[in-house]
């Protein structure tokens, strides 16, 4: 209950902040997007991990007004940084459900001045919802907004496939569960190699997260992806240290 309590007053007493991971061009070696990662430190107990607030933010009914709060804050930092990368928002499909979401967007673009063609939003694959008509609108009215939309986790919801077929995402994040063993894994070889071979019959770009060694980078190269994320590239920095990131290039 702490974590519940503490967490309706979290934004109002500042203690929620965010940090930004680079995720890399493979074939270029250049910054493309910063994904917006939330970090919460409570007084009393310390970091809260995401893994704990966020599900606890859905289940007392406020991950719309963090969503919202990490939209505003990741769109005003992105719009200060000294090149033009995208940066990344993950949206709790919780907050998809009202249906409000496009507009909020619209307005937090106008309000921080950031094209929306530098905005992604990550929507994680595990909780989405069944084939949903309200929700395939929405990620639609989003596109015609200019962002782009990401299928986050993939390969870990109950019908991954079927998510390809209803919803039209411009980028196919693969879990970082297929990377972790990736080296001795033919199954997760020839896993990741055919996400990638759908992706782009698709039309769509792929990211593959959770890299931590040179050999899981080399697997994702090989198997084709555009783009890669994880510890051994670059580990999540707090927002005062982006300019200097970004600045460094790469
Ligand atoms: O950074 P970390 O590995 O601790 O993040 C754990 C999980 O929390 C990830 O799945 C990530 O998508 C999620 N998460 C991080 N920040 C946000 C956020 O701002 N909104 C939502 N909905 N999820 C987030
Ligand atoms: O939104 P998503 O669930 O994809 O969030 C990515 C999470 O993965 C973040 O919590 C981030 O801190 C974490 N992360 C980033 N790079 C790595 C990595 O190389 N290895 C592992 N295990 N986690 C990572
Ligand atoms: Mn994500
Ligand atoms: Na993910």
């Amino acid at each position: 209950h702490e974590v519940e309590n503490g967490l309706r007053q979290a934004i109002e007493k500042g203690e929620l902040a965010l940090h930004f991971q680079p995720i890399f061009d493979l074939a270029t070696g250049n910054i493309v997007t910063c994904e917006a990662l939330m970090r919460w430190e409570h007084p009393r107990l310390g970091r809260v991990p995401p893994s704990e607030f966020i599900p606890a933010a859905e289940r007392i009914g406020i991950i719309e007004q963090l969503s919202i709060w990490a939209l505003r804050e990741a769109c005003t930092a992105a719009a200060e940084w000294p090149s033009d990368v995208r940066v990344a928002v993950n949206i709790s499909p919780a907050s998809l459900t009202s249906g409000e979401l496009p507009r909020t967007v619209i307005a937090t673009l106008l309000e921080t001045g950031l094209p929306a063609r530098r905005l992604e939003l990550e929507v994680t694959e595990s909780l989405f919802l069944e084939d949903n008509r309200h929700t395939s609108q929405m990620l639609r009215e989003l596109q015609l907004i200019g962002l782009k939309l990401v299928l986050d986790d993939f390969g870990t919801g109950y019908s991954s496939l079927s998510y390809l077929r209803s919803y039209s995402f411009d980028t196919i994040k693969v879990d970082q569960s297929f990377m972790a063993a990736i080296g001795n894994s033919r199954e997760d070889q020839a896993i990741i190699q055919a996400v990638s071979h759908i992706a782009k019959t698709l039309d769509m770009e792929t990211v593959a997260e959770g890299i931590e060694t040179e050999d899981q980078l080399r697997h994702a190269r090989e198997a084709g992806f555009n783009s890669g994320q994880g510890f051994l590239l670059c580990p999540p920095q707090p927002r005062d240290r982006m300019s200097e990131v970004l600045a460094a290039g790469t």
